[in-house]
């Protein structure tokens, strides 16, 4: 599968074109994200681990495939002019308008620095009408053990728990989440840094343009469920993915949205 790479300071990071999919980062070294070792690499397929891009839909938040179609589809490689910086490119065409009737231009852009990568993705409406969509990074860390990790930053912050009615919320009211069971909730009006510990690494994670954080393990019986993720895999990886869940995205004709996640280590 046609993929690139850069390496740029204690940087390195490979992006599959099908999804503009970043799929590994290296950070001195040290891998950043999961990546399964039962991935499939294929047509119309989305890679299980790494950065999927969710467009034009979140999960089940719209009337088309979950997750959207973005995921599953060449993305066109642009010049970025820049050596810490690839650039990607996804045009409305015949395909896409038959899932989404809307003509759209999305670039998702992926900047290294010192010891942050930064990825950027925008979206902007070339319809004669408003548009709607619901997006998220969703990006899976690679952690030392799900049960060595936890989040801070959450505290105060509603959730909703996926499978209950979407109006059951509930506040998180440790300061720390841990985990010791499946997790998949929407932290709704996440605007402050996050930060991810386990026993090598903390992590920050800073959103702009996303409100909303979801937070995802599927434990052992989900990762059974998955062909794509071998059984013990769950216990090193940890979704924490920059989204816009329970407010779409509404665009004018000729607006633009743009939405980051900024990811820094010590
Ligand atoms: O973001 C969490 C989530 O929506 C979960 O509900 C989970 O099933 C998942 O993403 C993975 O989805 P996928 O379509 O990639 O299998």
């Amino acid at each position: 599968m046609e993929h690139s790479k850069l390496q740029y300071g204690d940087h390195a990071i490979t992006v599959h074109h099908q999804g503009s999919h970043l799929s590994s980062w290296l950070y001195q070294g040290q891998e950043q994200l999961f990546l399964s070792s039962n991935a499939i690499y294929k047509p119309s397929k989305a890679i299980r681990g790494g950065v999927p891009i969710c467009f034009p839909q979140f999960g089940s938040f719209g009337s088309g495939n979950s997750h959207g179609f973005a995921r599953n589809v060449v993305w066109q490689k642009i010049e970025s002019g820049s050596k810490n910086l690839l650039c990607f490119e996804l045009n409305y065409n015949k395909n896409s308008l038959e899932q989404w009737p809307y003509k759209f231009k999305a670039g998702f852009e992926l900047e290294l620095k010192e010891n942050t990568l930064t990825m950027r993705l925008n979206v902007e409406n070339l319809s004669e009408e408003d548009i709607e969509f619901t997006v998220a990074l969703h990006t899976y860390f690679r952690v030392s053990h799900i049960q060595e990790s936890s989040i801070h930053g959450l505290e105060g912050c509603e959730y909703w728990n996926n499978g209950t009615e979407f109006t059951e919320r509930q506040q998180q009211e440790e300061s720390k989440l841990m985990f010791d069971r499946a997790i998949d909730r929407v932290y709704f009006n996440t605007n402050k840094s996050l930060t991810l510990t386990d026993k090598h690494s903390t992590r920050h994670i800073l959103n702009s343009g996303f409100k909303d954080t979801v937070v995802w393990n599927p434990w052992i019986e989900g990762a059974k469920a998955f062909t794509d993720m071998a059984d013990d895999e769950y216990q090193v990886m940890l979704c924490i993915e920059s989204a816009n869940v329970e407010e779409p995205v509404t665009l004018q004709p000729g607006a633009v949205w743009q939405g980051y996640q900024v990811i820094s280590i010590n």
